[in-house]
């Protein structure tokens, strides 16, 4: 193995996935290789833009940018960032990049001419993971002070690159010393007061941070200019940091402001304890700028951390509600110098007890004795809240003292509030319902103590509701008898369900209880006797190009099926509920990787001719973070189907049928597409739900909660269905908590799951009915349809390889076997271009052979049971199940779902076992045929020069571009009276949010409706 390269400067990158993309599982591997190679690395996280990868490499004065891009648009996107890094004077800055097998040979040689090195699989397959990252890294290692030297002049005159670099400098303890003479001169002219922040770790300083930024710009109306330094820990061992402040910020970039009133530097401590050695010189540089206010975030380290009081004038600790016994604050020295302190995380239990035992403390400390808890400058904040009074709270105190500091603030525009702790927070699962996973746990575990209970006893008395069972047993052996069952050409007779043959009371009791027979409770061979006559599973996803060149896909996959199954990929832009646009790094995508929608004409041209009346036609639609403004063109176009054929609209959304994915959890956990607040998505999904409760939507499933994604972003099996089910479970908890009646919503629920090459997923949907039959019939009281659960499958993508695609469909078909055999309620297999485009009509065409194959031709097929009565599947059913439910003990330490996602459990767990997986297919320890083992013959073209791409044309592009235009044009006057209507709902928290964009949705675009939703429901924080 080659030696990997040795940094002999620190090399500094920033990683990011590219615009409108949340695939980054791949960049997610890279930086955590980069950090481990000794580099420190700005991540930005998914969905950036070319200015804001661009900002982030000028003011983070690195030298290389590493960006992953896979939905398509890769030329634009990274010729423009070449351009733009150019114009600003960053030729120098590396540019790196890679999107699989997407972004093929010949883009690959295009971009290199552009100065874009592009790493493809087989790059990845012939250098290792590490092997390629040291080529970066051997790249970017070159001294920015000698190359890039700069003059006093420039930092004066407050030049974003030049402090950039001055900072580099000072950093390196570089600056010699006549320019730090003449910087600290100007910096002693400066009145800029310097404020400290620090805190524990986990408790929210960069959001809080970043809340308090965006109160102060509009505040203040961007009259002062603001800089911020964040400091994040070296590690000792390797050498590298991962600075993860900056992804935290959404204040940088505010629609409607200047970007260059806050520059933001991420620095690491390089070898010292808390405090970079040279942060003095830092402040200094940024003072001698001229920044009004400079801002230093420290991470806490123990009880001992005070270290950044003497560089500040006013500093701050951050703390959370969970510090355990009050005598523990004694230990807090941060307490005895701190100016201010908030209790972030507001939200959690204990917290007005945490506020007054602080406040008590305080007193103490500051020998204030005469003086109440409540006088005493804490704050209780919720930086997780949109828009929280807490924080609003913390920002004007600290206007003040800032103010006193000689920081010449104008009196503000923001409206003064009159409380000392967040007053409107509204959990979306009440704090006594907390433990409703530990409460499904034992409610599993009670259930199967029992069923013990049971068999013993039927060996000897009988239980009642066992001995009725046991009678009526023979009957229903009887009644299977009867259904005729299919004949092979031998002649021989295949049942449709085949029944056990136990004899023993015991083993029948365990059956039942474990099992039963599909269609039984506890539904784990299925939730239906027998499956549907004359409606295969298939599901086939598709979207490419405008509306009307999906439509004619549609037409073409559905000819010749008496259902009309259809499933919706929308593009990129369409994803993160953005309208089309010229500019570069948008243009590229628009109707790639999926169709392009954004308005309602949009979405009547996309189902045009299909009648979305009928009890055979079923849509889904995987859409996200903008859900609720899609399913509302959805619904208009259905209901205006029905208007034109003299039908009551009401009448038929009562009847139509299909499925929004909408399920923001697992967004925020695996898929990345959240646009909004986590809280305000919720609130929205809830108001989805009771919409469709109050119209008698019963037959569209208002979320598919869903595996897919979790797994593909690289989770494993079990925590897959772990994180999945647990979702699912915090949804009922939501809903409840909104007043819902479990009966009334559970049926709307629906799950989508991945199925991949390990073992376990031969028993994922047994696992996953059973365990939500058990939870919901004896938990949460309810009836049979709610116990039912029905899941679409979808076939893994990331089991599919660039190199050797051929092989691809024999991996597809050996996952769509086992969800035949599992009854699965809804299929999609993939195609074997998977790993190069989306599908062109032949592979998509041979894809969905692969399920007609297994349902019309092979033999077994005909039985509807194969699995059960298996040792092997019953074993591994029982071993999934309890590490699920060992894993909902784990979620539940944290808090449950949302609390385990504030601190990134779920993402973390993610990206390790997606790292696993990346590390053993590349070093060969997981055999991938053709792909690391079993190669082919004679070599590297294993991976074919041409392939059929589907991708949008330039005539599509400008027509959708020209479309939206004319839309928004036409309806002027209309959307900006709905607009102003659904703002005003959403700002209101008791009424329906859906309810009216249902009817904003007729005039306004999808753009339009995200832009509202910001302003009123707060932009979604990324988390690393
Ligand atoms: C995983 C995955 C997902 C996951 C992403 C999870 C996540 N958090 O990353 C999920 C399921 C969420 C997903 C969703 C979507 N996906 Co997807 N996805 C994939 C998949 C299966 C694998 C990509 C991957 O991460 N591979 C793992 C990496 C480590 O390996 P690699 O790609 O081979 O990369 C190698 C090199 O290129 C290099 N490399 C890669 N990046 C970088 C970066 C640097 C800096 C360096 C040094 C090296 C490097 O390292 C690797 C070494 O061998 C691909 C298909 C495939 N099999 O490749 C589709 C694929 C990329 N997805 C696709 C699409 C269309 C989507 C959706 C838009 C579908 C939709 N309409 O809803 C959504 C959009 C999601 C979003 N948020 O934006 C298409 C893109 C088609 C196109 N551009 O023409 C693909 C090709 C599938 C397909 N055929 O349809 N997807």
């Amino acid at each position: 193995m080659s030696t990997l390269h040795v940094p002999t400067h620190p090399v500094r990158l920033v990683t990011a996935s590219s615009l409108f993309d949340g695939h980054d599982a791949s960049i997610n591997i890279m930086r955590r290789i980069f950090q481990s190679q000794g580099c420190e690395v700005i991540h930005l996280g998914h969905n950036r833009s070319v200015q804001e990868v661009v900002d982030a490499a000028l003011e983070e004065a690195v030298q290389g940018v590493a960006v992953s891009s896979y939905q398509g648009g890769h030329v634009e996107y990274f010729e423009y960032l070449v351009e733009l890094l150019r114009a600003a004077g960053a030729g120098h800055v590396r540019v790196v990049g890679g999107g699989g097998g997407v972004i093929v040979h010949d883009e690959i040689t295009r971009l290199r001419e552009s100065g874009v090195t592009i790493f493809s699989p087989e790059d990845g397959q012939r250098l290792g993971l590490p092997g390629m990252v040291n080529t970066v890294v051997a790249d970017c290692d070159t001294d920015l002070w000698d190359l890039h030297p700069v003059s006093v002049d420039q930092v004066l005159a407050g030049e974003r690159s030049a402090v950039a670099r001055a900072i580099t400098g000072a950093e390196l303890g570089r600056l010699d010393d006549d320019m730090r003479a003449q910087l600290r001169a100007a910096a002693e002219r400066s009145h800029a007061p310097v404020l400290g922040l620090t805190g524990t770790g986990g408790s929210g300083k960069s959001s809080l941070t970043d809340e308090i930024l965006r109160r102060f710009r509009p505040d203040q109306q961007d009259k002062l200019r603001v800089a911020v330094v964040a400091v994040d820990p070296t590690r000792r061992k390797g050498g590298g940091a991962l600075l993860g402040d900056r992804i935290r910020m959404n204040s940088l970039d505010l629609p409607g402001h200047d970007r260059d009133r806050v520059y933001f530097r991420s620095l690491a401590t390089r070898g010292a304890h808390e405090i970079p050695d040279h942060l003095e010189d830092v402040i200094t540089v940024l003072k001698a700028a001229g920044f009004d206010l400079v801002v230093v975030e420290t991470p806490g380290i123990g009880q001992g951390d005070a270290a950044i009081v003497p560089f500040v004038d006013t500093s701050m600790y951050v703390m959370t509600p969970e510090f355990g016994a009050a005598s523990q604050l004694e230990k807090i020295d941060m307490l005895d110098f701190a100016d201010v302190v908030a209790i972030n995380k507001f939200e959690r239990r204990g917290a007005a007890d945490a506020l007054r035992d602080v406040g008590r403390q305080l007193v103490r400390n500051r020998e204030a004795f005469g003086k109440q808890p409540s006088d005493m400058p804490v704050f209780g904040t919720s930086a997780a809240t949109f828009n929280d009074d807490g924080v609003t709270a913390l920002y004007q105190h600290l206007r003040g003292l800032l103010a006193e500091q000689g920081l010449p603030v104008a009196e503000g525009a923001l409206a003064p509030v009159d409380v000392k702790h967040s007053s409107g927070i509204r959990a979306v699962v009440p704090q006594e319902r907390v433990r409703y996973l530990a409460e499904v746990v034992e409610t599993v575990r009670g259930y199967h103590a029992r069923t013990q209970e049971l068999v013993e006893q039927a060996r000897r008395t009988l239980d009642p509701e066992v001995g009725t069972q046991l009678e009526q047993w023979p009957s229903v052996v009887e009644e299977y008898a009867a259904v005729p069952g299919r004949e092979s050409l031998s002649g021989n007779r295949v049942p449709k369900v085949s029944l056990p043959r136990y004899a023993d009371h015991g083993e029948l009791v365990r059956f039942w209880r474990n099992d039963n027979l599909p269609g039984r409770f506890p539904f784990t061979a299925g939730v239906f006797p027998f499956k549907r006559e004359g409606e295969d599973p298939a599901r086939m996803f598709a979207g490419e190009g405008d509306p009307a060149r999906t439509n004619r896909r549609f037409k073409l996959l559905s000819e010749g099926n008496e259902a009309t199954r259809l499933s919706t990929a929308f593009d990129s832009v369409t994803l993160y509920g953005r309208d089309p646009d010229e500019r570069p790094d948008i243009y590229g995508k628009v109707g790639t990787s999926g169709v392009s929608v954004a308005t309602l004409e949009d979405m009547k041209q996309l189902y045009d001719g299909f009648d979305l009346l009928a009890p055979t036609t079923s849509v889904s639609m995987t859409i996200n973070g903008p859900a609720p403004t899609v399913l509302a063109f959805f619904l208009n176009t259905v209901m205006d189907q029905a208007r034109e054929r003299g039908i009551d609209p009401l009448k038929a959304l009562q009847t139509v049928r299909g499925t929004v994915q909408a399920d923001i959890l697992k967004e925020d956990q695996g898929q990345n597409t959240c646009l909004f607040s986590t809280e305000f998505s919720l609130r929205m999904m809830a108001d989805i739900q009771e919409w469709f409760i109050q119209h008698g939507v019963r037959n569209f499933y208002s979320v598919s909660i869903s595996g897919y994604h979790i797994a593909e972003a690289g989770a494993n099996p079990i925590s897959q269905l772990a994180f999945t089910l647990a979702n699912g479970f915090t949804y009922v908890e939501a809903y409840l908590a909104r007043g819902m009646d479990i009966d009334d919503f559970a049926p709307n629920l629906s799950f989508f799951f991945s199925n991949g090459m390990d073992p376990e997923y031969s028993v994922i949907g047994r696992v996953a009915r059973r365990i939500w039959a058990v939870a919901m019939k004896e938990k949460y009281g309810a009836g049979e349809r709610s116990q039912k659960l029905k899941y679409h499958v979808q076939t893994s993508g990331r089991s599919l390889h660039a190199q050797e695609m051929d092989f691809n469909d024999i991996r597809t078909t050996l996952q769509a076997l086992i969800a035949i055999y599992d009854n699965a309620n809804s299929l999609h297999t993939n195609a074997y271009d998977e790993a190069v485009t989306t599908p062109s009509a032949e592979s998509v065409r041979r894809a969905l052979a692969i399920q007609l194959i297994i349902n019309r031709e092979w033999g077994l097929a005909m039985n509807e049971n194969p699995l059960q009565g298996s040792f092997i599947i019953d074993e591994l059913t029982d071993l999934v199940e309890e590490a699920v439910l060992r894993e909902f003990e784990a979620i539940n330490e944290r808090g449950g779902v949302l609390g385990a996602m504030e601190t990134g459990y779920q993402r973390g767990r993610i990206q390790d076992e997606s790292m696993l997986y990346e590390h053993c297919k590349h070093d060969g320890s997981l055999p991938i045929i053709g792909v690391n083992t079993f190669l082919k013959p004679g070599g590297d073209d294993a991976t074919p020069e041409h392939v059929e791409l589907a991708r949008a044309t330039e005539a599509e592009k400008e027509s959708q571009l020209r479309r939206v235009r004319d839309f928004t044009r036409d309806h002027e006057q209309e959307a900006t009276e709905a607009l102003a209507r659904l703002k005003e709902a959403a700002a209101s928290p008791d009424e329906n949010v859906f309810a009216v964009l249902v009817d904003a949705a007729r005039v306004c675009s999808l753009g339009q409706v995200t832009e509202a939703f910001f302003e009123v429901g707060g932009q979604y924080r990324r988390n690393v």
